[in-house]
């Protein structure tokens, strides 16, 4: 049944779903339908009827800005568990997921207007400061949901059952952020002169690779808790200051600190692509672990779960909260720097990088980009507070 739809396929499609087109209003052709494609994978459209909007997502058979590259269409499927599994813990945070149809392996989802992706809205400088604390809490309280402290372990297996066959999407993860940077790879762009011998140094640094082998043995070992698990600042639309988490087709069970340090990274590279803009992706960091944290705390402490569950008062309760939030800070960091290198010199790198004024100006950013990552990557383990992390995240010009 499945079928790679255009505008004219989904208005007929919608037009066989009572409710759907109820809800839209209007006879199916004066409903406006655009298709908005953006994002590396998908088919995307917005469905504007009389009475209300919708976003439809449609996996395709392939990467969208790579068609000889094939992907398994159940990723949808993973997306549409992700809403679910999710929703009543971020109400507000994410789009409302209507419908879910497994043989066209689409989503109908809230429409979100006239809300920006995160990313774009931060190259134009048009964003309201303080939109990382609803990134911190939507973090928190979809890992504290889904996580081994909150519920009996039986729900968590069901969560490791329900995500585990989300394994090419995974395997994008684990080729594309934690190997190819660091190899040679038809995947990788050629880099830029300027660059070239930055990124052969990257294929040859022993300690950096037995650092990533540990980040690597986390990802894929360490079962905290249910991941976005590609929060990046394209996976992120506001409008002023509605904030709301997009695209979790990468879900999986993992280290807390992967969401954390994929958002972190983001934000630091934009920065190295506007060092000016340093101090407010600094602020940004800043209130996203606060926020984070609070959250994580105050949620974490209730129990319920089978972590934890002998801990009786409160005091001791806020040591064992504390103990995970430093180790969540640790990963933070590694994945952070994983992050920055993969989005600087692997497949799916940032528009961010547009900002800088020449040629010369951007490989200085990238070469920036490079030291930051590496020493984040190797200074992960010793990391004792969230200001040491802020410090490697944005350092001053000077170092
Ligand atoms: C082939 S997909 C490339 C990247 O796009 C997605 O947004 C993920 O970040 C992935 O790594
Ligand atoms: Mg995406």
């Amino acid at each position: 049944l499945y079928r790679t739809f255009d505008s004219a396929d989904l208005r007929i499609w919608l037009s066989t779903q009572i409710t759907l087109s109820t809800q839209l209003g209007g006879k199916p052709e004066e409903w406006s339908i655009k298709e908005v494609s953006d994002g590396n994978l998908n088919s995307v459209f917005l469905v504007h009827g009389l009475d209300s909007s919708l976003c439809c997502k449609q996996a395709l058979p392939h990467v969208r800005v790579a068609p000889d590259w094939p992907m398994p269409l159940e990723r949808a499927l993973y997306e549409a568990r992700y809403m679910r599994a999710t929703e009543a813990a971020v109400t507000g945070l994410a789009p409302k997921l209507f419908h879910y149809d497994a043989d066209l392996f689409l989503l109908v989802m809230e429409c979100l207007s006239p809300h920006t992706v995160l990313r774009s809205a931060l190259i134009a400088d048009q964003v309201t400061p303080g939109f990382s604390e609803t990134i911190g809490q939507y973090v928190a309280q979809t890992v504290h949901t889904t996580g081994w402290t909150t519920r009996p372990f039986e729900e968590g297996s069901r969560l490791l059952a329900d995500f585990a066959g989300n394994t090419a999407l995974t395997r994008i993860t684990v080729d594309l952020i934690l190997n190819d940077p660091y190899r040679v790879c038809t995947r990788n762009p050629e880099p830029e002169p300027a660059l070239l011998s930055a990124v052969e140094a990257l294929r040859t640094d022993r300690p950096l690779h037995a650092a990533i082998s540990r980040l690597q043995n986390i990802f894929l070992t360490c079962r905290q808790a249910l991941l976005h698990g590609d929060l990046h600042t394209g996976s992120i639309m506001l409008h002023e200051r509605d904030v709301r988490v997009i695209d979790g087709e990468f879900a999986t069970m993992g280290p807390i600190g992967f969401d954390c340090g994929l958002y972190l990274g983001n934000l630091a590279l934009h920065a190295c692509a506007a060092p000016q803009k340093m101090p407010a992706m600094e602020h940004e960091m800043r209130v996203f672990w606060a926020a984070f944290a609070e959250q994580f705390q105050t949620l974490v402490s209730q129990g319920g779960g089978d972590v934890g569950g002998l801990l009786e008062d409160d005091a001791a309760r806020l040591t064992m909260v504390q103990d995970m939030l430093l180790g969540i800070l640790r990963d933070t960091a590694g994945f952070a720097g994983l992050e920055i290198i993969r989005r600087t010199i692997g497949f799916a790198q940032v528009a961010d990088y547009s900002l800088c004024p020449d040629d010369a100006a951007r490989t200085t950013a990238r070469k920036r980009a490079l030291e930051i990552g590496r020493t984040l990557i190797m200074s992960a383990e010793a990391i004792e507070s969230p200001d040491a992390l802020f410090a490697l995240l944005c350092p001053s010009p000077a170092t």
